[in-house]
């Protein structure tokens, strides 16, 4: 996986509706992000952040997605931004910001894949639509626009659609599913390691079984990885703590067995909230992850 990085920060908070989650690539600069990595003899260029709208002053109950257009508008620019990363060679790993950035960062990588593979972190499913979503917010969609369900302003950004199949896509870390969701998994197959199956088999087996799957029918894997798929002991910055959560050490087995495998091409980390963090520890740990993912070693 060595090449060079080129990282994007993307201080959105409009998917969601706690205040904060907008400092998140600051948080993890912070950390030494850049720093960091370099020291694994990466050439790392900081693009610094792009720019974020304003939130809507009145929520449209019926559609059902809060900010729609400055979620839009922002999805649009950082999916022309990661183009040109991708298109210039560079590993994209982009900073948020709230998940709802993963519809922009899927919308820029994916016309350079025939098959793009999507390993989703997290706690929950983001597989909502407007119709499904208990909250109206955009974090809890992404995946399910990139699919090509739900609204069309979200499902054709960049100009096409849908970013990824069902059967290339790979969700660990499972926990709170609603109902719609759930639904969606079992009528379409997808694959998830819910907290369930991480327990029984352990992540060895789960990530052995995901390279395995994934290896074969992509051309290239996206890593979206929102904190609270960690549980929250070892991750309190995050805006929808759920218990039960996969542990540091795991999230970093995960990742070292990822870099091993050497099948991820683009990365974001997301949902880092310092304002609800105890001492910038989990920018820490996005940092620590993001360098296991690019090799590096404890000895
Ligand atoms: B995140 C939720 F209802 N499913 O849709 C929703 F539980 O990006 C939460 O994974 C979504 O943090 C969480 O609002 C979005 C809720
Ligand atoms: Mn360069
Ligand atoms: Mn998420
Ligand atoms: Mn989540």
């Amino acid at each position: 996986m060595k090449k060079n990085i080129s990282i994007l920060g993307v201080p959105m908070d409009l998917g969601q509706t706690r205040r904060g989650v907008n400092m998140g690539p600051s948080a993890i600069r912070y950390a030494d992000v850049v720093e960091r990595i370099e020291k694994l003899g990466y050439e790392v260029h900081d693009m610094d952040d792009i720019e974020i709208g304003k939130a809507e002053r009145l929520h449209d109950a019926e559609l059902n997605l809060r900010n729609l257009k400055a979620v839009a508008d922002a999805s649009e620019i950082l999916a022309s931004k990661v183009n040109e990363i991708v298109e210039k060679g560079d590993f994209p790993l982009i900073l948020g910001g709230d998940h709802s950035i993963a519809i922009g960062t899927l919308a820029g990588v994916s016309k350079h894949y025939k098959n793009l593979g999507v390993i989703w972190y997290d706690a929950h499913g983001d597989l909502n639509i407007p119709e499904t979503s208990p909250s109206g917010n955009i974090h809890g969609m992404p995946l399910a626009a990139s699919l090509g369900l739900g609204n069309e302003t979200l499902t054709n950004i960049g100009g096409y659609c849908p970013k990824v199949k069902y059967e290339n896509i790979v969700l660990i870390g499972a926990r709170d599913l609603d109902e719609g969701e759930r639904e969606l998994i079992k009528e379409k197959g997808i694959k998830v390691y819910t907290m369930h199956e991480i327990d029984r088999m352990g992540m060895t087996r789960v990530i052995e079984e995901t390279i395995e799957y994934l290896k074969d029918r992509t051309d290239g894997v996206h890593l979206s990885l929102d904190l609270d798929g960690l549980d929250p002991n070892d991750c309190p910055g995050v805006g929808t703590p759920v218990m039960g959560g996969i542990s540091y050490r795991e999230s970093h087995l995960a990742m070292e067995m990822l870099a091993e495998s050497g099948i991820i091409t683009s990365a974001e980390f997301v949902e880092v909230n310092p304002i609800l963090d105890d001492k910038n520890k989990t920018a820490d740990v996005a940092v620590g992850l993001m360098c296991s993912l690019f090799g590096e070693k404890l000895l």
